[in-house]
C-alpha cells in the first residue's frame, strides 16, 4: 500500500503537472474532465488530504462536513468565489489561489477585449462572413476612439493596474478608477490613474472595464441604473466574474443603445449565456478565456501544485488565502 498522502485533482490538467504531483502524492485525477456533481466530489474526496480545484468546484460547509481528512484546497485561479472561505477556515482547511502568474496575460486580454469592442471587430467579422460586404462606405462599422479616450477601471487590483498601465502608457488614455480604497501615491503614479467615485467613473468614462473580485456586495455592480449613467457612446468590458453585471439588463441596454457596445468574457450562470446577449449584435462574447495562454495556464497549474506540495510535504503553502488555527 502507498505511504504517500492521497490527493484529488478534480479537473483535467497538464500531464507534466500530474507527473510532478505523483512524485509526492497518491493522485486520483480526472483527465476525462467530466464535471463532478457535489455528491461525487464528496465521495472522491474520501481519504484525500488535498484537492486541486478550478472555478467549477464549489467548496463549502456541507462538502467539508463530509470530508474529515481534507486539509487543503488549491484553486487553479486567482478568483476564489467557488470557495466559502469562512467555512473553510472554520473547518481548519487551508485555501490557496494563483495570484501574480496570470496578471499580465489577463490584462492583455482585457485590453484586447476593450479594443475589439470599441472597434466593433466581432460585429464586422460576422457581417463579412455572412457575405454582406459589397462596398466600402465612409461610416461602415465606425467605432469608438481608444487612444486618448477616458478609461474607467472598476476594481484596481493587480490586473486593473496592468490594464491602466497599458491604457496610459501605450494609448495615451486618461485613466480613472474606482476601488474600495485609493491606491498608494506611488502605485497611482505608475498607473497614471486618478481615484474617482463609481458614479463619476460611469458618467465620464468612454470605456469601462470591470476587474473587481466577486462578492455578495459586488453582485450586479452594473445593472440598469448604472448602465443608464454611462455615455451612449461608451463601452463596457467584463473580465471579472459573472454576476458582477446584470446580463439581462446589459442585453437590454445594448439593444436600446443605452451604451454603444460591450465585451464580455464571464457570465451569470456560465457556461450558460443569457439568450438575449446572443442576439444583440453590438457585443463581443468570449468563453472565460482571459488567462488562457499555455505558459500562463501552466504557471497557474504549477502554482496550485506547488501549494499542495508546499503545504502537505513541507508544511507551508506558497499563496494561502487563510490561516486556519488547526
Ligand atoms: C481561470 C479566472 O481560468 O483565475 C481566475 O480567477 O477566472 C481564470 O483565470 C478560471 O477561474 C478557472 O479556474
Amino acid at each position: 500500500m502507498s505511504t504517500k498522502p492521497a490527493i484529488l485533482v478534480a479537473r483535467a490538467v497538464f500531464p507534466e503537472v500530474l507527473q510532478r504531483l505523483a512524485q509526492h502524492f497518491d493522485v486520483e485525477s480526472n483527465q476525462d474532465d467530466v464535471l463532478y456533481t457535489a455528491e461525487e466530489l464528496a465521495q472522491r474526496l474520501q481519504g484525500k488530504v488535498g484537492v486541486f480545484t478550478t472555478g467549477s468546484e464549489r467548496i463549502g460547509a456541507a462538502l467539508l462536513a463530509q470530508c474529515p481528512d481534507l486539509r487543503i484546497c488549491a484553486n487553479m485561479a486567482v478568483g476564489y468565489n467557488n470557495f466559502d472561505l469562512p467555512a473553510m477556515t472554520a473547518a481548519g482547511i487551508v485555501a490557496t489561489n494563483t495570484p501574480d502568474v496570470l496578471t499580465e496575460t489577463t490584462a492583455d486580454f482585457g485590453f484586447a477585449l476593450l479594443m475589439a469592442t470599441a472597434r466593433r471587430m466581432a460585429e464586422s467579422e460576422h457581417f463579412l462572413r455572412a457575405g454582406l460586404w459589397t462596398r466600402w462606405s465612409y461610416d461602415m462599422f465606425a467605432g469608438a476612439e481608444v487612444h486618448g479616450s477616458t478609461l474607467g477601471i472598476i476594481g484596481m487590483g493587480r490586473i486593473g493596474q496592468g490594464i491602466a498601465r497599458r491604457g496610459a502608457l501605450g494609448f495615451g488614455m486618461k485613466v480613472i478608477y474606482s476601488n474600495r480604497k485609493p491606491l498608494d501615491a506611488a502605485t497611482e503614479a505608475a498607473c497614471q490613474a486618478r481615484f474617482v467615485s463609481k458614479t463619476e467613473l460611469l458618467q465620464t468614462a468612454d470605456h469601462v472595464v470591470l476587474v473587481l473580485p466577486y462578492s455578495a456586495e459586488a453582485h450586479h455592480t452594473i445593472g440598469a441604473a448604472e448602465l443608464a449613467m454611462m455615455k451612449p457612446t461608451a463601452t463596457l468590458v467584463n473580465i471579472a466574474r459573472g454576476g458582477i453585471v446584470d446580463d439581462a439588463a446589459l442585453a437590454a441596454a445594448l439593444r436600446n443603445r443605452t451604451i454603444a457596445a460591450a465585451g464580455i468574457d464571464v457570465f451569470e450562470g456560465e457556461p450558460s449565456v443569457h439568450p438575449d446577449l446572443l442576439t444583440v449584435p453590438n457585443v463581443v462574447l468570449t468563453p472565460h478565456i482571459a488567462s488562457a495562454t499555455i505558459p500562463t495556464r501552466l504557471a497557474m497549474a504549477d502554482l496550485a501544485a506547488d501549494n499542495l506540495i508546499g503545504f502537505l510535504i513541507h508544511g507551508k503553502a506558497l499563496t494561502p488565502l487563510n490561516a486556519p488555527a488547526h
